[in-house]
This record gives C-alpha cells, sequence and structure tokens, in this order.
C-alpha cells in the first residue's frame, strides 16, 4: 500500500478510517465523490479488496439470456426495451430458451445462467416456472439466476400471489437466486426522472429482503452516470448497506455505468471517464464495508477499465456471458463475450489469480470437459 500516496490525500481522514475498520458515514462517501483524487481512494478500496480476498479475483462461466425484450415500463434509460408489437420486439419460447443454452453447453460448460427480461405484459406465470423447469430438467447442476426484483414483483402481480409465495414457487420450479439488476438508483426524484413506471426503491429492497428472509442469495446494482447527484448515490449505497446488515443475503454489489445511445436521455448523458468508472469502483467498495464483493461487468465498463477496476476494489470479474442485448442496444462497444482464456489472462495481467467460481462463489474445479463440480 503507498502510504505516501494516501497521507498527502485531502481525504486522508477518510481513508484512514476506513482502513482502520470504521464504517464510512453519508458525509464520508458524498466527499470521496466529490474527490478527485482517485488513485489515493483506489490504493485505499484496493488494501480493503486485499483483506477480504487475498491475491485471488474472481470469475464466472455463465451465459445471459435476455427471454423478451417486451417490457409495459420503457423506462427511459433502456434501449433494450420494445412495447409489444413493435419492430424488434420478441419473446423467446420455453424450447428456444433450452436450445440456446443447449448449444452452447458442447462448447462451453457454464455453471450459471443470467436470466433477465422485460416486463411481457400477457405472458402467463406458467410461462416462467416452464422456463426454469425445463432448464433444471436440461441442466440439474447449472445455477439459474434469473429474474431481478423488478421483475419479481411483475410475476407476483400476475400470478395473483404476495412476493414471498411467489419466490417459493419459482424456487420450487429451480430459481437459485436473484440477479442485481433493477436497482437503479433508489431515490424518488431520480426514479421519477429516468424510469417513472418502475418500482419504487423501497418495493426494491423489500423484495430483496423477502427473497434473502427465505434463503435465496441476490446482487445489488446503482446504474450511475445520468442525472444522479454525489449525495443519491452514496444514499443508494447506504440503503443498501443497511439491508446487508439486517440480511446478509447480497453476495456482491455491481455499480453499472450508464449507455446513453438510442435511449430517451441521450441529451443529458455528460461523458463518464474511466476515472469516473474506477471512482465508483473504489468508493462502493469502502463503503458496502459489508458486501463480500464487488464485482465489475465487463460489458458495461470496458474490459480495459474493468481490467483496471481489479486494482480499485473488485474482486470479480463478470463473466463469459456470451451474448449481451441491454447494453448493446444503447451502444456498447464491447464484444458480446469474452473466452475463459481471455478472462484468466486479464486477471493475470492485473497481477492477480484468477478463481473460478459460481454463482454463490464456491470455487469451481474442473476435470477436462465435464460438469463443472463445487469444491
Ligand atoms: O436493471 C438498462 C441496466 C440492468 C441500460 O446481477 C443499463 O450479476 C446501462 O442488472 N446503460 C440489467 N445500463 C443488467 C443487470 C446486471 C448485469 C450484469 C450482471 C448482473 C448481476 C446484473 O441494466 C438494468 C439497468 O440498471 N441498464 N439500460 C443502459 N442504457
Ligand atoms: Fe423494462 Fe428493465 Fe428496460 Fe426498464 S430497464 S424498460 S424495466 S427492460
Amino acid at each position: 500500500m503507498n502510504t505516501d500516496l494516501l497521507e498527502k490525500s485531502p481525504v486522508a481522514d477518510i481513508l484512514r478510517k476506513s482502513l482502520n475498520g470504521q464504517r464510512l458515514t453519508f458525509e464520508d462517501g458524498v466527499r470521496l465523490f466529490e474527490s478527485d483524487d482517485v488513485n489515493a481512494i483506489g490504493c485505499a478500496a484496493n488494501e480493503i479488496r486485499r483483506r477480504k480476498h487475498g491475491e485471488r479475483a474472481y470469475y464466472i462461466v455463465n451465459r445471459h439470456i435476455n427471454y423478451t425484450d417486451v417490457c409495459k415500463n420503457r423506462c427511459r434509460f433502456c434501449a433494450f426495451s420494445r412495447s409489444e408489437g413493435e419492430e424488434g420486439a420478441y419473446v423467446l419460447s420455453v424450447p428456444e430458451i433450452v436450445e440456446k443454452a443447449r448449444e452452447l453447453w458442447a462448447e462451453l460448460q457454464f455453471s450459471e445462467l443470467h436470466i433477465v427480461g422485460g416486463l411481457h405484459p400477457t405472458l402467463p406465470f406458467s410461462y416462467y416456472l416452464d422456463m426454469l423447469s425445463a432448464l433444471k430438467a436440461e441442466f440439474p447442476g447449472v445455477h439459474l439466476q434469473a429474474f431481478t426484483a423488478v421483475e419479481i414483483a411483475h410475476l407476483a402481480d400476475i400470478a395473483g400471489l404476495n412476493v414471498e409465495a411467489c419466490l417459493i414457487k419459482l424456487r420450487e420450479a429451480g430459481l437459485g437466486s436473484l440477479p442485481g439488476g433493477g436497482a437503479e438508483v433508489f431515490a424518488d426524484r431520480v426514479r421519477e426522472a429516468i424510469c417513472p413506471e418502475k418500482i419504487s426503491g423501497d418495493d426494491w429492497l423489500d423484495v430483496m429482503r423477502s427473497a434473502h428472509q427465505i434463503g435465496l442469495k441476490s446482487n445489488a446494482t446503482m446504474l450511475y452516470g445520468h442525472l444522479e447527484t454525489a449525495e443519491e448515490k452514496v444514499e443508494h449505497l447506504i440503503r443498501l448497506r443497511k439491508l446487508q446488515d439486517e440480511t446478509g443475503g447480497f453476495l456482491c454489489f455491481i455499480p453499472l455505468r450508464f449507455h446513453p445511445e438510442n435511449t430517451r436521455l441521450a441529451h443529458l448523458a455528460a461523458p463518464i471517464s474511466g476515472l469516473d468508472d474506477l471512482k465508483t469502483v473504489a468508493i462502493s467498495r469502502l463503503m458496502l464495508d459489508n458486501f463480500p464483493h464487488i464485482k465489475v461487468f465487463w460489458i458495461m465498463l470496458g474490459v480495459k477499465v474493468a481490467q483496471v477496476a481489479l486494482s480499485y476494489g473488485a474482486s470479480d470479474f463478470d463473466g463469459t456471458v456470451v451474448e449481451e442485448k441491454i447494453t448493446h442496444r444503447a451502444g456498447a462497444a464491447t464484444p458480446q463475450g469474452l473466452t475463459v482464456e481471455d478472462i484468466r489472462r486479464l486477471i493475470e495481467e492485473a497481477g492477480l489469480a484468477p478463481v473460478e467460481r459460481n454463482t454463490l462463489y464456491e470455487e469451481v474445479r474442473r476435470a477436462d470437459n465435464r460438469m463443472p463440480a463445487v469444491s
């Protein structure tokens, strides 16, 4: 750790506090976001990451599947969604979803399927149950991380169930955990401006609380780089930290950088620098002291910034992905997927030891061409 860099920083008092194991306050978080001293903040975050995970950095062999882009919410930052009947709108049938996974299996024995989609106004609840059980029948050892808290609220609605009962039915059909999407920024002011139809921040947190209470783990995200203030970002992080204190159910936090192209917010997006990305990763690591991992989704950050973020507090580099629509329809220039060899090399170049994990962060050990086995 470069103590000279830390001690000379205008935010040295906050960084020292964090390194001494003290929890950062709202005011600390705001000062960090307002600071330009990205390297000192990153240095402290890297030290916290090192204390939690040593020289290991994690990655997962996964495939993303977006089962439909039809969505009744039509968030203003979203270039992915379509209205029913609009050009480009699609719904994958359950056999098509299974086929997407099957066609990849010979080549890549993924340990996770990451499944998210829009809020389809007419698909019945049975579609989602059938999707999970068909995938589970075909790939019994694969973890199904599916449906954001926003989708879960919608599914509970169409099923006429409360959230907990809905989650139990989905789990019986094969659901393994929930991805972290849909959190955006919790502040009402922000939601009103960027996603007025979406469930509130409180509702998002309530869905996650219910999931954690029945033993389902989840991820959490924050969408940054649109019209949110430093205060709103810090409030978001603190609300996540508070729920994590209560349930311990979050596996990781993923900061998602807004991609403006083809969205209705394109006009207001100031370009976000690589330094802003690194600062967000580092502050997340410092504020979320009770989250095991900060994950970088290289699809959104870009491969190079995601690689550097491994020295700014990130401990997880997600993943092989294979096919991605949400960010690419919003102008992302990243590839659709990375090979395992690419990911391992990127982590090694960052000076860390790549460790394959499953969704629950258990180490995966593979014999050649066999189902991933958990150690
Ligand atoms: O909720 C939508 C975001 C999320 C845009 O849990 C956009 O491991 C940037 O949550 N620019 C879905 N972001 C994706 C997501 C995710 C991704 C990877 C891993 C995990 C995980 C979760 O994508 C949405 C929204 O926040 N999003 N549009 C856009 N134009
Ligand atoms: Fe629908 Fe999700 Fe896109 Fe919002 S972000 S329009 S909820 S698909």
